[in-house]
């Protein structure tokens, strides 16, 4: 598999500081227990952790139920997450912390909010009265829509308080990708704001669930937050103002007692069709696996500020802004804007103000602030930092060394931890105060996990030799399904080696057993941390006029790792050129989001196709990576197709 050979010689060895590990929650000695009954036993392992740091109403019969692809875990549990986050917070030997600040909250334009414990128990029964009174019933979905503002994390936990089923839609998707998430996943309400403040303005958000709704039959009711102020239309009977329905709600709600295996969230992610899928997550797996890492891997303490600076629209956002943090008691920050905004010094303002003493952040944001110029972060004292986390990409050996150097002040461990929004929580990870890091390896898998690199034929690859990344056991935090699409479950993860789980990730180990995870080694893109499928950018492309044919592509770019090419054939009568070009970045823009945009263009007369008329991709990419064509092209259609995507001249 040489597409999968790794190309780093990344041999720099950090081991943990000593005076980290005296006072880590996990050490030495717990990772090593904890690793060896991990090995022998997962469910032993993961009912210790349920027990230890998850509250239950009653307790389960059974730790597994494993009917291979389809897992249940701790069947017969009973709990509720919105407990767990903050009733338990509140009382006997916790009592202390209903003052404490659970959230720590910045605005864009610089207006902030810090809401307790019990101020935010109070907020999260309040929604959920408001929710009961419009009808929303345990089992029932509803869809949220917003900026990162308070609101968001609130209607999240009284989703859960009731039982309702949360699908949040990240804002930056556009009204089309917002309805066809709406209508497959049945939601009845759908809660909004009016806009966010992004890059210095308002960012109208309303406009678009209007838009959406006009073709959403399930929807019965709207929650709009005023956060900006912008005029909106407020339709009478579906849509309410948040603010006034809060007002008239009572600030106490029993928590449901919820079963182990009941619906927690859909959450939709790319695939490599050009429909997306909703994954689903359930309730006492879930907040099992994000509790139990977020303490061992964050070394969450009570005096901790921690930062995951993801928006709450995607995974790492769920698992770690909200449920990870709140359910371990801790502080936990949200930014609603961009990270240059008003300066490019913002992130670094922040940390200091609010003496975050843990950043969990992505490759790509590094990337920028490392071509921004090291004045903006030493132009702050970040001397409250104690650990750094990194997700959502590989990150590169040259940026680690600058996050660890100018951002850690090199006394800062670095934990780079692979994980995907199937998994619901960190898989493989550094633990702090335990494990020796490598820039550019995620390490080794966390105790219960039971990874692995498996060649073609399913046998573990021989380094330097790489192959796909798999789980080989369940987990609790694994996805339960694709929401209303089981074949697809199958398909999708299970069909390619047997009752194990198939990542989609190209990965090797070296000798010391470390996995280097090398991306995506299917039709999916990772464009800043986020997954775009290149079926879905292409069904895009040719639903618009002047289209006839398009195949998409990711090309290495040094900020958002990769980026978005497209190579179209136009309709005839079409012309080719920049004015088109611009119409079909924002016809993406319009179908998917800003985050599917093109980065180029590229028109061309034919794509290179086999004989069977496949597209061939991997001669597109290097084309658009401006490299010469490897390998084989003896099943190419023609090759004169291929000198004119290139611009050369002989053939
Ligand atoms: C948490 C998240 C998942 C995909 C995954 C990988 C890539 C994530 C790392 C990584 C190398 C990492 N969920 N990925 N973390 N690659 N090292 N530490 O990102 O569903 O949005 O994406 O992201 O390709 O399959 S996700």
């Amino acid at each position: 598999m040489p597409e999968i050979k790794s190309l780093l010689k990344e041999e720099r060895v950090f081991e943990p500081d000593a005076a980290f590990a005296r006072q880590a929650n996990w050490n030495k000695k717990t990772v090593a227990e904890y690793r060896k009954l991990g090995a022998t036993s997962p469910k032993r392992f993961w009912a210790k952790m349920a027990r230890e740091n998850v509250s239950w109403f009653s307790p389960w019969k059974k730790v597994l139920d494993w009917k291979p692809p389809f897992a249940k875990w701790f069947v017969g549990g009973k709990l509720n997450v919105s407990y767990n986050c903050l009733d338990r917070h509140l009382e006997g030997e916790n009592a202390w912390r209903r003052n404490k600040a659970a959230i720590i909250w910045e605005g864009e334009p610089g207006d902030s909010r810090v809401i307790t414990y019990a101020e935010l128990h109070r907020e999260v029964c309040r929604f959920a009265n408001v929710m009961k009174g419009l009808g929303i019933k345990k089992g029932d979905r509803v869809a949220l829509y917003m900026p990162m503002i308070p609101e968001l994390a609130i209607a999240m936990l009284a989703c859960t308080r009731i039982g309702a089923t949360h699908s949040i839609v990240f804002g930056g998707f556009s009204a089309e990708a917002l309805r066809d998430r709406i209508n497959d996943a049945g939601a009845k309400l759908v809660v909004t704001a009016d806009g966010g403040f992004r890059k210095g303005e308002a960012f109208p958000l309303k406009p678009a669930v209007d838009e959406a709704c006009k073709k959403t039959p399930c929807v019965e009711n709207m929650v709009v937050v005023q956060r900006c102020g912008n005029r909106v239309s407020m339709k009478r009977r579906r849509d309410h103002w948040w603010h006034e329905l809060m007002a008239e709600a009572s600030p106490s709600c029993p928590p449901a007692k919820l079963d182990a295996e009941h619906p927690l969230f859909i959450l939709y992610t790319s695939g490599t069709t050009g429909k997306p899928k909703g994954i689903l997550h359930t309730t006492g797996g879930y907040l099992t696996h994000v509790t139990t890492t977020a303490k061992a891997i964050f070394d969450l303490k009570d005096s901790d500020v921690f930062w995951c600076t993801a928006d709450i629209g995607w995974i790492t956002g769920h698992s770690y802004v909200v449920y990870g943090p709140l359910s371990n008691g801790a502080t936990t920050v949200m930014y609603e804007g961009t990270p240059t905004s008003p300066g490019p010094d913002r992130w670094w303002a922040l940390i200091e103000k609010w003496g975050v003493n843990i950043l969990y952040t992505a490759p790509t944001a590094i990337r920028t602030f490392i071509r921004l110029g090291d004045e903006h972060p030493k132009s702050h004292d970040l001397s409250s930092l104690r650990l750094l986390g990194s997700v959502g990409e590989p990150i590169n050996p040259e940026a680690w060394i600058w996050y660890h150097r100018v951002i850690g002040g090199g006394r800062c461990p670095i934990v780079d931890t692979w994980w995907q929004t199937e998994t619901g929580g960190i898989m493989i990870t550094p633990l702090p105060g335990a494990v020796a890091t490598k820039p550019g390896s995620a390490t080794l898998p966390f105790p219960g996990i039971h990874a692995e690199v498996l060649d073609q034929e399913g046998r573990p690859a021989k380094a330097p030799n790489g192959g796909f990344l798999v789980l080989q056991h369940p987990w609790p935090g694994m996805l339960r399904g694709i929401w209303g699409d089981p074949k697809r479950y199958r398909e999708q993860y299970w069909s390619q080696y047997p009752d194990t789980y198939f990542a989609g990730d190209g990965a090797h180990r070296d000798r010391r057993g470390y996995f280097w995870v090398m991306g995506r080694i299917d039709d999916e893109m990772n464009i800043s941390g986020h997954r775009i499928g290149t079926m879905e950018v292409e069904s895009a492309l040719v639903s618009h006029r002047d289209v006839a044919e398009a195949a998409v592509v990711g090309r290495p770019d040094a900020i958002t790792g990769t980026a978005i090419v497209a190579f179209v054939t136009q309709k005839g009568g079409a012309k080719a050129g920049d004015a088109l070009a611009a119409a079909l970045r924002s016809h993406v823009t319009k179908q998917i989001g800003a985050i599917a945009r093109p980065a180029d263009i590229r028109f061309t007369d034919a794509l290179p196709k086999t004989r069977s008329g496949k597209i061939m991709r991997r001669l597109l990419r290097d084309v658009a990576a401006g490299k010469k064509t490897a390998g084989d092209t003896s099943t190419l259609e023609d090759l004169n197709v291929l000198a004119a995507l290139r611009g050369d001249d002989e053939s």
